[in-house]
């Protein structure tokens, strides 16, 4: 296979050196597609393209199965634990360094704000691999089930909002376990992703052991169908992670799918008032609302409605909307104009449903693509706007009068991935993550992620978990399950 020859960037950037066109990572080098086409990953802050990545065919998903399938049989499944978690570390070690350029490469592919790359997405993906670097050589020990054996060549596509991050989510527990794997990033954030192959390069992993394939869904299709692989994990929409359930339905393949959601946001009237105002703000203008788990709907005790409504716009007025370069940007760019478009339609279909809207009224810039922080009142649990995922900075406010009726209104959508709950009362804490089909629930506080807390969904947001010790079963067969 031919290698791929790097031209240079049409400008210098300060921080980071982004290549005016990227091939494909297979085999531990960047090659030249056999038969892709070229794909164009644009700032959407600015809609300025920042480079040319591949789009690959189904000859270059192959090309990077067989390097998988290699390297596994040949290098990693023989491969220590030890050995593995040494990898691990190093990686975790290379990332911490070069924070700095993949913190900037994430706002300029995504359009998060810099404050969040830096302070949120970057430091968790280095915690990741450390954590995943700690269990490789203590797998026996992970209550798995007896003599837990890796299952080999693993597919993965994941989706745009947290690149870097859903990347490590996939790879690191993979690569602990002892599997190779082929991933696919999202068609509109190829870029940290193909910063990473280089960091396999600098730490001397094996050749094959991560294969990092761009373009779009025909890619990840391929992916999905290619009869060499063995395992799946899946991070995106519902509606993909249907189609894969489908594909692979009566194959050997396994699967992992992190799904869509439409998470509650619970206050009680109990609760602290201005710091349930913050966690809303968290829960849902945190990443521009591109968060599976957002607490896109605001259930609030019927007697504080008013007041949570007064001071919550007043603190969305001062929210700032633009440049997501600048450290004082609280909301940053929308990824791209597709999903510009999503939201603006749903946003028309919550108007014509008679939701009252509000918008925080702030200035946007002139180009790329800007969404401002929006409020749905008045809004009813039959409501497209509140049954379905719309993955921006838009809430919908829907009240109830007791503890039983929130527990309802919760649970009443397709999703299960995450809930909050704003109360003083520790029991009525407990008693309500009990009834919650939620993944995750958060009590007085939102949007807070740990490797070491298994995250996933129930319903339609999907099966399977990814962190803590549950994270790690995907990734292993044992002789008998646990
Ligand atoms: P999707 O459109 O589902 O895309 C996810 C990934 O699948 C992308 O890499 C996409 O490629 C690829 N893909 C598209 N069609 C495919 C096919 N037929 N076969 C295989 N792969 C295919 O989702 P999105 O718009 O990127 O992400 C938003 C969704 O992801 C939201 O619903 C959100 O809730 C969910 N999400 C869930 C979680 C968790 S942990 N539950 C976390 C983040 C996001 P392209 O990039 O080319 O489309």
């Amino acid at each position: 296979m031919p290698t791929f020859e790097y031209a240079p960037a049409p400008e210098s950037r300060s921080v980071v050196d982004v290549a005016a066109s990227y091939g494909l990572f297979i085999g531990g080098e960047f090659v030249q597609s056999e038969g892709g086409a070229p794909l164009k990953t644009v700032n959407p802050a600015t809609e300025e393209v920042l480079a040319e990545v591949t789009e690959a065919s189904a000859a270059d998903v192959d090309a990077a199965v067989r390097a998988a399938r290699t390297a596994y049989t040949r290098v990693w499944s023989r491969t220590s634990g030890a050995d593995r978690g040494k990898y691990l570390y190093r990686i975790a070690r290379i990332i911490q360094e070069r924070a700095r350029e993949f913190a900037v490469l994430e706002t300029l592919d995504n359009g998060k704000p810099i404050r969040e790359s830096r302070d949120v997405d970057i430091p968790l993906v280095a915690a990741h691999f450390f954590y995943h670097a700690g269990w490789a050589d203590k797998l026996s020990y992970a209550a798995l089930g007896e003599d837990p054996r890796p299952v080999g060549v693993v597919g993965q596509v994941i989706p745009w909002n947290f690149p870097l991050l859903m990347l490590a989510w996939k790879v690191a527990p993979a690569l602990a376990c002892g599997n190779t794997v082929v991933l696919k990033p999202a068609e509109t954030t190829p870029l940290t992703a193909l910063l990473f192959a280089e960091v396999c390069q600098q730490a001397d992993l094996p050749p094959g052991v991560v294969n990092i394939v761009t373009g779009a869904g025909a890619t990840g299709q391929a992916l999905v169908d290619h009869p060499g692989v063995d395992k799946l994990a899946f991070t995106g929409s519902t509606a993909v992670g249907k189609m894969i359930a489908r594909s692979i339905a009566g194959t050997r393949k396994t699967a992992t799918l992190e799904l869509g959601g439409k998470a509650a946001n619970i206050v009680f009237d109990d609760a602290p008032i201005d710091q349930a105002v913050e966690g809303i703000v968290d829960g849902i203008f945190f990443n521009q609302g591109h968060v599976c788990c957002a607490g896109s709907r605001i259930l609030v005790q019927e007697n504080i409605a008013e007041e949570l409504d007064r001071r919550l716009k007043r603190r969305l007025a001062r929210l700032r909307v633009g440049d997501p370069m600048d450290k004082n940007t609280d909301v940053g760019a929308i990824n791209s104009r597709v999903q510009l478009e999503r939201i603006e339609e749903m946003v028309t279909v919550g108007e014509a449903e008679g939701a009252e809207r509000w918008d925080s009224g702030c200035e946007l810039p002139s180009s790329g693509f800007w969404f401002r922080p929006t409020v749905f009142s008045g809004v009813a649990q039959s409501h497209r706007i509140a049954q379905e995922e719309i993955f921006g900075p838009v809430v919908s406010v829907l009240t109830f009068r007791t503890p039983g009726e929130a527990v309802a209104k919760a649970n009443n959508t397709p999703y299960g991935l995450s809930a909050g709950i704003w109360t003083e009362k520790g029991s009525r804490i407990l008693w309500m993550a009990d009834q919650l089909r939620a993944g995750v629930v958060w009590a007085n506080t939102f949007n807070k992620f740990d490797p070491t807390s298994p995250f996933g969904g129930y319903k339609e947001s999907g099966y399977g978990r990814e962190g803590g010790r549950h994270g790690l079963a995907p990734y292993v067969r044992t002789s008998s399950p646990a």
